[in-house]
């Protein structure tokens, strides 16, 4: 919290996107009670999934346990997570599909997530509880562009050319799209915020897949207009964005949309980064997933590269995307040790 709020501190606050994951056999037990949906919105499950990385490893961010497809769901669009595939939707490709979403069903439908994070916060504001009262509690969601890729798929994809294909073929539609979920997605956050969330992470995943004026169009602007609408209750809120393979536009995405922090992915060069963004920017990143799966040697330097790189920055410590499910847990314990060193 401290580093999103303007302060660089040496050593940097340390946590993981996806740290809450297959790759940790108290998750995987946890797994086979409930299916992903039931975990996200069973309040005692999420609480419990939210604090496995905690207890294991006290890092300094917990990420509340959810999906970015809980937003798309709560207003009616079917999802089922399916094993060895990932998300399932029933696509929406015209204007029929997109009017039978129904924004007004999303305080109901979310009203376990809220929970989920007022009790997260009494839990991590006590001081002799996980985390021992300075874990800094993280809210989310996909931001409109990602959200719209599997909305519009109806499942993951590479490419995401259908999505794609519409901005450009049926502009009108797709800034519909856009527009519902910029307006729900700020909405969703602020609510995150009130209910204990002490701020928030915008993931635009797919965000490199633009062309640089839809990047501009699908990227920056909604990303602007979301953060200008969740301050305007609340001017101390802090937001991360990551637009994951933004590239050269992640300057102007930096600059542009007013997020506080903005994430590194794994392909960012951090020379770069320190010539381009301004000093007073904050980043969070981006040691390569992969890195943590090898462990060992190539893993301690590739860690004294970032941290080192990055001091006397506002740098949240994190990876450049999600643990991979075969990372070996030990991995992870020796990569928060060594981030937290002197
Ligand atoms: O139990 C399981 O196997 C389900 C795997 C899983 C998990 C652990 C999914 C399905 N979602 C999650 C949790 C999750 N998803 C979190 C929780 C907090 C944490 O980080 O620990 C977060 C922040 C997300 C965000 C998310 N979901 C993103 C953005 C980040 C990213 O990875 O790029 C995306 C794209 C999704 C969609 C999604 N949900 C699940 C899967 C397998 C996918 C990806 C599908 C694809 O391949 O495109």
């Amino acid at each position: 919290m401290r580093v999103l709020q303007g302060e660089a501190l040496w050593p940097p606050p340390v946590w993981l996107m996806r740290q809450a994951g297959r790759y940790l056999p108290e998750f995987r037990a946890m797994r086979e009670r409930a299916d992903f949906l039931t975990r996200c919105l069973t309040p005692e499950i999420a609480v419990e999934l939210t604090l496995q990385p905690i207890r294991r490893y006290g890092m300094d961010g917990a990420i509340l346990f959810s999906d970015i497809l809980i937003l798309p769901w709560a207003m009616g669009q079917s999802l089922e997570f399916v094993d060895g595939e990932g998300p399932v939707m029933a696509p929406i490709r015209d204007e029929a599909a997109l009017e039978r979403l129904d924004p007004a069903r999303i305080p109901e439908a979310t009203a376990p997530v809220l929970e989920a994070l007022r009790r997260l916060r009494a839990i991590l504001d006590a001081p002799d509880g996980p985390g021992g009262g300075n874990t800094t509690l993280l809210g989310f969601t996909g931001a409109p562009f990602t959200v719209a890729c599997y909305m519009v798929e109806g499942r993951g994809s590479r490419e995401f050319a259908s999505v794609r294909q519409m901005a450009y073929a049926q502009p009108e539609l797709f800034e519909r799209l856009i527009g519902l979920l910029e307006e729900t997605t700020a909405a969703y956050l602020g609510a995150q915020l009130d209910a204990g969330a002490e701020a928030v992470m915008l993931f635009d995943s797919w965000a490199g897949l633009l062309a640089p004026d839809q990047f501009q169009k699908h990227v920056i602007e909604p990303t602007r207009r979301i953060v200008d609408r969740v301050r305007a209750g609340r001017p101390q809120a802090r937001i991360i964005g990551f637009p994951r393979l933004a590239g050269l536009s992640l300057p102007e995405y930096a600059a542009r949309t007013g997020v506080d922090v903005v994430g590194l992915d794994t392909g960012c060069d951090l020379n770069q980064v320190c010539e381009l963004l301004p000093p007073q920017m904050g980043v969070q990143g981006n040691l390569d997933p992969l890195a943590l799966l090898a462990g060992g040697q190539a893993q301690a330097d590739a860690v004294t590269a970032i941290r080192e790189r990055l001091r006397g920055r506002r740098h949240i410590f994190n990876l450049g995307h999600g643990v991979l499910q075969q990372t070996p847990p030990e991995h992870v314990a020796a990569l928060v040790a060594q981030v937290r060193a002197a």
